[in-house]
């Protein structure tokens, strides 16, 4: 059964191009309640952690790179059918094949540098806010 929860990360490129605001706007004009989020810093140990399912593709060591250098903002996100619904309201991984209107169409650079993050699965959403936040810390 879905569950109406998801997690999210804007992205270091989104945030070092001033892109939170904006993103924020969009994620709650299309019903996201936002339940937990803060702007924190992965390490390179969370970052291979986190992406350890893609540690033998080769863009592992730059995705690892890429999301350590600088802040991001890590929220949980409440809608029903959330996983599903903020995967289509993101777009595809390449902003080049994302439909408009998405968030990576709109701000992301590139298939790798694509702006933001959402859970692929109801899972991997309960995994994820685990990593980024203590019970106390969601809504
Ligand atoms: P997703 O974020 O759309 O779920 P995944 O396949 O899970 O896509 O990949 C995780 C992240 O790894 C992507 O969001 C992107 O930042 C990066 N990535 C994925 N595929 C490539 C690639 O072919 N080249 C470079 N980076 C990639």
């Amino acid at each position: 059964m879905a569950t109406n929860r998801t997690f999210t990360m804007l992205k270091p490129d989104a945030v070092e191009k001033g892109h939170i605001g904006a993103i924020l706007e969009k994620i709650s004009a299309s019903g996201f309640k936002i339940v937990a989020m803060k702007l924190t810093q992965m390490t390179t140990k969370d970052a291979q952690t986190f992406y350890a399912i893609h540690n033998e593709r080769p863009f592992f060591a730059d995705l690892v790179e890429y999301m350590t250098r600088g802040p991001i903002v890590a929220a949980v996100l409440e809608k029903d059918n959330a996983v599903e619904d903020f995967r289509t309201l993101i777009g595809a991984t390449n902003p080049a094949d994302a439909a408009d209107g998405t968030i990576r169409k709109l701000f992301a650079v590139s298939i790798s540098e694509n702006a933001v993050h959402g859970s692929d699965s109801d899972e991997n959403a309960v995994i994820e806010s685990a990593f980024h936040f203590s019970g106390r810390e969601m809504f």
